[in-house]
């Protein structure tokens, strides 16, 4: 399998899966201005939506999607404990946490890089995505992770959580979500997975 990235935007979570894992993978970086790839070919040949991240399969089929990567990935393992089974009700709770952090957060979030969005546009979406903060701070009162046991929402949570610094917005504010990025970073697959990626070349 073939994961196309760009360092720091949200291909780290299925980044930080295939790690978790142990899936074998080539990581293959992606210009997100240019659309250059380092294995020399236009990422919109690969993905026409032209965003990261992006899974060519060893069968040339293409996976994009966040929330469906991680999906995916997981299934692959069986008895992997980042993604109840299929078809139960935890499941389908995994599924809800997924769609609240690419709905509410990584797309809450992304008006707040938008450079041409005037500042108190911008306001409007930083009040809101507080919002969202501190539903999932309560959620993590007494947890060490969003469902209980690691798995594929924390890698998920943590990769767009690791953005708040550029919005100048501290997760000390979220007493939970600050220990909870604490103990996503000691984890040897996140330190693994960002190494590798600043290890890479500019495309
Ligand atoms: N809906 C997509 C969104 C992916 C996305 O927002 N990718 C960003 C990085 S975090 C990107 O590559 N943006 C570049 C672009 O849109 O040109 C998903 O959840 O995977």
């Amino acid at each position: 399998m073939k994961l196309y990235f760009a360092p720091m935007t949200c291909s780290l979570s299925p980044h930080i899966v295939l790690r978790e894992l142990g899936l074998p993978f080539e990581l293959i970086r992606v210009n997100n201005k240019t659309k250059a790839t380092a294995d020399s070919r236009d990422f919109r040949d690969i993905n026409p939506k032209g965003y990261v991240a992006a899974l060519v399969l060893d069968n040339g089929q293409v996976l994009t999607e966040g929330p469906a990567i991680v999906q995916y990935l997981a299934d692959r393992v069986p008895g992997n404990s980042l993604a109840p089974a299929n078809g139960t009700w935890e499941r389908t709770r995994l599924q809800e946490l997924l769609n609240f952090i690419t709905s509410e957060i990584h797309g809450g979030s992304a008006p707040l890089f938008n450079a041409e969005i005037p500042e108190p546009t911008k306001e409007i979406f930083r009040q809101k995505l507080f919002k969202r903060l501190d539903y999932l701070n309560t959620g993590l009162v007494n947890k060490d992770y969003l469902l209980g046991v690691f798995g594929l929402a924390d890698a998920y949570l943590f990769t767009v959580l690791k953005w708040l610094p550029f919005f100048n917005i501290d997760v000390k504010n979220w007493p939970e979500l600050a220990s909870f990025m604490g103990r996503m970073e000691a984890r040897p697959s996140v330190q693994a997975a960002i190494a590798a990626e600043e290890a890479t070349q500019p495309v």
